[in-house]
């Protein structure tokens, strides 16, 4: 083997190396885009569903410092969202669900409905099909404690 061609040899191993590289950078980026959450602090399971945690203050939801945080969550995702009450009011969380009416029978409601001071409390539902805009609220302080989920 002359030097030539030992070069353009180690050239070509060198093209073969970046372009496997950019090819697992590029698989890494794309897996992101099929989480069912982009919400900061959820967590989305294999089978699509998706819970974090929320806590609720004197008057305000709480998602990592963010107030009444906007919450990101794929159509017809199974949710599970852990509340704690770090306030001293008692609140709860009530979803509007697919009709985006509250009080009525797709709404759903935290597990107890009342969380006093210190406690702890479950809302589980399903995303709505249709993307879209929905409501959620505490209603102890609906006009205070309540923001919205964005199904996509
Ligand atoms: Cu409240």
């Amino acid at each position: 083997m002359n030097r030539w061609s030992h070069k353009t040899l180690k050239f070509t191993f060198t093209l073969a190396a970046l372009a496997l590289g950019l090819t697992v950078v590029g698989l890494a980026c794309g897996g992101g885009d099929e989480s069912g959450s982009k919400t900061p602090g959820a967590s989305t399971e294999a089978d699509g569903s998706v819970s974090l945690d929320l806590s609720m203050g004197d008057n305000f939801f709480d998602l990592n410092g963010e107030h009444n945080p906007t919450l990101e969550i794929a159509a017809g995702a199974t949710v599970e969202i852990k509340l704690a009450n770090e306030g001293a009011a008692i609140h709860n969380m009530r979803f509007a669900g697919e009709d985006n009416q509250y009080n009525n029978g797709d709404d759903a409601v935290s597990d107890p409905d009342q969380v006093p001071a210190g406690q702890t409390a479950v809302i589980k539902f399903t995303a709505p099909e249709k993307p879209g805009t929905y409501k959620y609220q505490c209603d102890f302080h609906p006009t205070d404690s309540k923001g919205e989920i964005t199904v996509k």
